[in-house]
């Protein structure tokens, strides 16, 4: 049902749980893990889960969210209910953040340990080169820090990848793709040069979480070794891939990654429920294929992204990309919920002329030097 590209194909691993798509964070929330399912049934509708070694995941453990959570904070986690939320001490909710981003719903607890159990099986398969590009979709939950939840976020699946990574791979590149600042991985790894993060969001000082300005990067060992690329609303297809491209290009040529964590945040489309760029997939899964292109291996995960069907197709593109074929731009006609993926029925719905493009050239090119001045240090 598709055609392969010209380039060589890497092996490519697909890790996901359907149990992870049957939480509900409350019928207003805008973050829908059903759209978790509407992405898989896509992914195998193209025949993609034929060409893939897809494995169904586990659940993590408690001791592995210990590499980085606090005791504390799990032990809380995996006690609270929505029946005992009324019995707990005095001041917990508030020392833990919960509220209407990170509420505490059915189930909650065990979706985290799903999507994380995820990332790290994802993880595994490249340490063990079973696998040169892991994918996993339910992931990606940037914003997570040791001690609370933040913006939907309940633990930091990437975190927790990069950590059990370190064990085999002496330099590991982040890079971060959805609309938000990601600021949990950016914390966690702030002074260390083994880690490298890059995310690319919205950035005005107020736009949740708040971080993410140029001036963010790092200390100690790890300064130079975070880097940030603030945007206005509106970013364009073009203006967007030549900023990425131009600055990941040096940055993996001089960093020199082992391994590659790329996070597809899908919150950055144009028509995203809470987003404000306007990104086209393919705009979106090039930046992909360009990360790709370095033949690094690379772990892929989801993140944000709250209009369900364009969510899932653009993860189910980018699993086409990471595949080096290209699907069609029709919808196949077996799909489950097919009344979502109309009226046009394509993979590829016109998602431009939404906002206005407040990034001027001359902001953009201010970014690029700017950017690209804070990488000259790692030639030295
Ligand atoms: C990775 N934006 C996560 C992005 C997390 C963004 C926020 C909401 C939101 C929450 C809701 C809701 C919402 C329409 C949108 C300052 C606040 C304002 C809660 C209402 N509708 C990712 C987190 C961000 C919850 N939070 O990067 C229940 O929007 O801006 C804020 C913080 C305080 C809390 N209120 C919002 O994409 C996965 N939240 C409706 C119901
Ligand atoms: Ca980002
Ligand atoms: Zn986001």
């Amino acid at each position: 049902p598709f055609e392969f590209g010209s380039s060589y194909s890497p092996q490519v691993s697909y890790h996901f749980n359907p149990k992870v798509s049957q939480y509900h964070y409350g019928v207003r929330h805008p973050m829908k893990p059903f759209r978790l399912m509407l992405t898989d049934h896509l992914v195998s509708c193209y025949g993609l889960h034929k060409i893939m070694d897809l494995y169904e995941t586990r659940e993590a453990t408690k001791e592995e969210l210990l590499e980085f959570h606090a005791p504390d904070y799990i032990e809380f986690l995996s006690h609270v209910t929505p029946e005992n939320l009324n019995k707990l001490p005095r001041g917990s909710l508030e020392k833990f953040n919960i509220g209407d981003d990170c509420p505490i719903f059915q189930g909650m607890f065990d979706y985290s340990i799903l999507y994380a159990g995820a990332s790290l099986d994802a993880a595994r398969k490249l340490i063990n080169n079973q696998s040169e590009i892991a994918i996993n979709w339910s992931g990606g939950l940037h914003h997570a820090k040791k001690s609370n939840p933040s913006g939907f976020c309940y633990v930091n699946d990437i975190v927790l990848a990069i950590i059990s990574l370190l064990r085999y791979h002496p330099r590991v590149l982040y890079i971060d793709i959805d609309l938000h600042h990601g600021d949990g991985v950016q914390e966690a790894f702030y002074t260390t040069d083994r880690v490298f993060t890059v995310s690319f969001h919205k950035y005005n000082g107020e736009f949740f979480p708040g971080t993410g300005d140029l001036d963010e990067i790092g200390c100690s060992k790890g300064k130079k070794f975070s880097l940030n690329v603030p945007l206005q609303d509106g970013i364009d297809d073009d203006s967007y891939i030549n900023l990425f491209k131009s600055i990941i290009d040096p940055l993996v040529t001089s960093y020199k990654p082992t391994v590659i964590i790329q996070q597809c945040g899908a919150d950055s489309l144009g028509h995203d429920r809470l987003g404000c760029f306007n990104l086209n997939i393919k705009a979106h899964g090039e930046c992909v294929k360009f990360v790709k292109s370095f033949g690094i291996p690379i772990l892929c995960v989801g993140g944000g992204g709250y209009t369900p069907r364009n969510v899932s197709r653009l993860w189910a593109y980018e699993t086409g990309v990471l595949n080096d074929v290209l699907l069609p731009s029709d919808i196949p006609k077996d799909i489950p919920f097919t009344d979502w993926f109309g009226p046009d029925y394509s993979l590829h719905p016109v998602l431009d002329d939404l906002y206005e493009n407040k990034n001027s050239k001359k902001y953009l090119e201010n970014i690029r030097i700017r950017c690209l001045e804070n990488l000259k240090y790692l030639q030295g």
